[in-house]
């Protein structure tokens, strides 16, 4: 009785709970929008392609505690890429683009938010033994990062880098 007693707050508790937790981009930094000041925004990096603009595709694997393979990719200013992601590991992982401060800040960001899925045009979740596309414009010269931001994961090398000529 007693046992049953404590499950029924517990529950009750997880019920108010969970529609807060479910709010998109509950764990990423303002400045990541494109508002407020600093980082630069995404677009730091490009945009979102257009699917009819795609010139290349480009095939990566991800895996649990790995390095993307390929970890550097080069790309031409102007260009739109296809990402095609597979995941081969055991356990869910992400693509997300960003300067290199961007992504080690975001990263911290969502260890303390618990790494709620990343709602932005630049990031992509892959279920394990899926694949994921993510279509990207270069807009700028430079080097872009990219990585699994899940807690726990970008820190154990899961990550690339771009370089765009
Ligand atoms: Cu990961």
């Amino acid at each position: 009785m007693k046992l049953t007693r404590t499950y029924g707050v517990v529950g009750l508790v997880v019920a108010f709970w969970l529609p807060a937790s479910a709010l998109p981009a509950g764990n990423e930094p303002e400045w990541w929008h494109g508002h407020g000041h600093g980082g630069g925004g995404i677009a730091a990096v490009g945009k979102l392609g257009d699917p009819s603009k795609v010139s290349r595709t480009v095939v990566l694997t991800v895996s649990d505690g790995s390095p993307f393979a390929p970890s550097t990719i080069t790309v031409k200013r102007g260009e739109t890429v296809r990402f095609v992601v597979k995941n081969s590991g055991r356990v869910t992982h992400e693509m997300v683009l960003g300067t290199d401060s961007q992504l080690t800040e975001l990263y911290h960001t969502r260890m303390q938010g618990g790494g709620k899925k990343l709602t932005t045009s630049n990031a992509i979740t892959i279920n394990a033994g899926n694949s994921a596309e993510l279509i990207w414009e270069f807009t700028k010269f430079g080097t872009i990062s990219f990585g699994c931001l899940l807690p726990g994961h970008y820190d154990t090398g899961e990550k690339g880098t771009i370089i765009v000529r």
